[in-house]
């Protein structure tokens, strides 16, 4: 007779599920195996439960695709307390299967209650006890991760999945219950008035989230945006939205560039699309004589505090870009142009060419400043290879750099978590072919890899070819430079730097230390013709400070 565990399995891949990353543990082992054994399904076994989620989250974003990370229960559940809110802010859709303690044992060592704790994260947690309801839990989760973006952890005592079980019926997938209601379409009264601020504007700028590369209105966006002669800029996790644009400007909110900041500071009229505008992008901080107008499937006027916009515009992304547009043909006659003034040969030319900060630092022989390195690692490494980032104030230097596009980029930022860029760089190597291309660059810092160094040895198991390009400053950026503006001691921040190539080859794989640019071009082609791992260990200045860093200095809080 088949056990439970296996006619799980099966109902996880009849999902569509191809990947999972696990850590085992009595409660979740037997699925796991059942899981991997299933055709078609990849497999990442990960030193800490914190990867699972993490890996996973960034699979989804690398391929669109739900991943599951799995756990066994208790202390298997306590390790995810870090990834899930990350993953539910950035809402990332994502089942977990996670063991639970036996349901009929009188005691147990490992159990505790886990539903409070996911929920405090935001999460949804299934607990699925009743054995004739099982597969309607496994479709629950996987219909309100698919269709409504939550992260949901399906909780299973671990004996009654080892009860036997026939299913009567095959398996329903939550894609059987999908809502076929369409696409959401605007208000054509408040299309109207939208399509009226857009024609008078002078300096107007279209501003797109993931939500664009959720609905499919990259192309459309593009087309608005040439049509009312606006200038394009995106959010964090969208970089490279408009990379390819002669008006795009790149990232706006908190990682700002000098030009980006000048035009958002100057801007009448600014289109939202596909965003939250959550505190780092809304809000007045950094254009508050601009009209705002949101254009989202569910806007919100109070955002993390602050009024998101001044107009809002309910649709899908792509249904109300289209109506915009032919709004405007209407209003002007096909064509017409709108007021706009902004868009000149001069800017195009200051977009190409103008660093994103210029500020200048006293850096020492022997370091490095980190948008050097950027720059000269961005001249090397192809632009269709993925980029992914972890935290820290290293991040800010390597999401820079022009001309990649965003379905190459990854990295989650919303709960302002350290620790991630290995975890997320797994995920994406997962996505790609099982990783072993090579073509994934991580830009993480040295206090990031330290968090999770032990996935170095997740990389070495699984094969995977990553560049690792660790961003050492000696430690723990970040806090160093808010102490130091603070006049306060910032030797705890501080670590010295540890020889993390080495630490690398003790992992088997291989590792260079960096002091100087010019050898980044040689050491870029060794990498591309071998077939391994590489951490780089690149000695950057403990006084570059970017500009991300200066601000919340100024105003005096927020987090990296
Ligand atoms: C899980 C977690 N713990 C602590 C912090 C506080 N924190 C923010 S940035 C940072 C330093 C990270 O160091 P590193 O990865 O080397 O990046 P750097 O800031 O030096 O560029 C720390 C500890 C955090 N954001 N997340």
């Amino acid at each position: 007779m088949p056990k439970l565990y296996e006619a799980l399995a099966e109902a996880f891949r009849a999902e569509g599920v191809d990947t999972q990353f696990t850590l085992m543990g009595d409660g979740n082992m037997h699925w796991s195996t059942a899981f991997s054994k299933l055709p078609g399904v990849h497999t990442v076994h990960v030193r800490h439960e914190h990867a699972t989620v993490a890996a996973a989250t960034a699979y989804n974003i690398a391929t669109d695709k739900v991943a599951v990370a799995s756990v066994t229960c208790g202390p298997g559940v306590t390790q995810l307390m870090t990834a899930l809110p990350a993953a539910v802010r950035a809402r990332l859709p994502l089942v977990v299967f996670a063991g639970e303690a036996p349901i009929n044992a009188k005691f147990y060592n490992q159990a505790i209650d886990q539903a409070p704790l996911v929920q405090a994260t935001g999460a949804h947690y299934i607990a699925a006890h009743s054995l004739p309801r099982m597969m309607d839990y496994v479709r629950e989760a996987f219909h309100l991760a698919k269709h409504e973006r939550q992260t949901v952890v399906l909780g299973i005592p671990y004996d009654l999945q080892k009860v036997e079980y026939t299913a009567n019926t095959p398996y329903e997938t939550s894609a059987m219950y999908k809502p076929s209601g369409g696409r959401v379409f605007p208000d054509p009264e408040v299309v109207a008035q939208v399509v009226d601020r857009l024609a008078a504007a002078k300096r107007p700028i279209l501003f797109g989230g993931r939500g664009v590369q959720w609905s499919g209105a990259r192309e459309a966006m593009i087309k608005l945006a040439d049509r009312c002669g606006a200038l394009l800029s995106n959010s964090l996790p969208a970089r490279g939205l408009f990379h390819d644009h002669p008006f795009g400007l790149g990232i706006a909110g908190s990682y700002f560039t000098a030009l980006g900041r000048e035009m958002f500071e100057t801007a009448d009229v600014i289109l939202m699309i596909g965003t939250s505008l959550s505190y780092y992008v809304g809000g007045g901080h950094f254009y508050n004589q601009a009209f705002k107008i949101q254009l989202d499937d569910a806007p919100r006027g109070l955002r993390d505090g602050q009024r998101a916009a001044e107009m809002y515009l309910r649709s899908d992304a792509l249904a109300g870009i289209e109506a915009i547009l032919a709004g405007l043909d209407k209003k002007l006659g096909a064509g017409k142009p709108t007021a706009a003034t902004i868009r000149t040969k001069e800017l195009a030319h200051r977009i190409a060419t103008e660093p994103a900060d210029s500020m200048t630092f006293d850096i020492a022989p022997g370091e490095l400043d980190p948008r050097a390195v950027c720059d000269a690692i961005d001249a090397v490494v192809p632009k269709d290879w993925d980029m992914v980032a972890g935290g820290g104030h290293q991040a800010y230097f390597a999401a820079q750099m022009r001309g990649r596009p965003a379905e190459r980029y990854t990295t989650i930022r919303e709960f302002g978590a350290v620790g991630n860029g290995l975890s997320y760089a797994l995920g994406v190597a997962a996505a790609r072919r099982q990783g072993r291309d090579g073509k994934i660059v991580l830009f993480e810092g040295d206090g990031g890899l330290l968090f999770n160094i032990q996935e170095l040895e997740t990389v070495k198991r699984q094969g995977y070819r990553i560049l690792i390009c660790i961003m050492n400053d000696g430690g723990y950026g970040s806090e160093f430079h808010k102490l130091r503006a603070d006049g306060i001691d910032d030797s705890l921040a501080l670590f010295g730097r540890p020889p993390l190539d080495a630490i690398a080859r003790g992992f088997g794989l291989r590792g260079h230390e960096i002091r100087d640019v010019s050898v980044i071009p040689k050491l870029f082609a060794d990498f591309v013709a071998q077939g391994e791992s590489e951490v780089w260990n690149i000695q950057i200045s403990d006084q570059v400070t970017a500009p991300v860093i200066r601000q919340t200095i100024k105003r005096g809080h927020g987090n990296m």
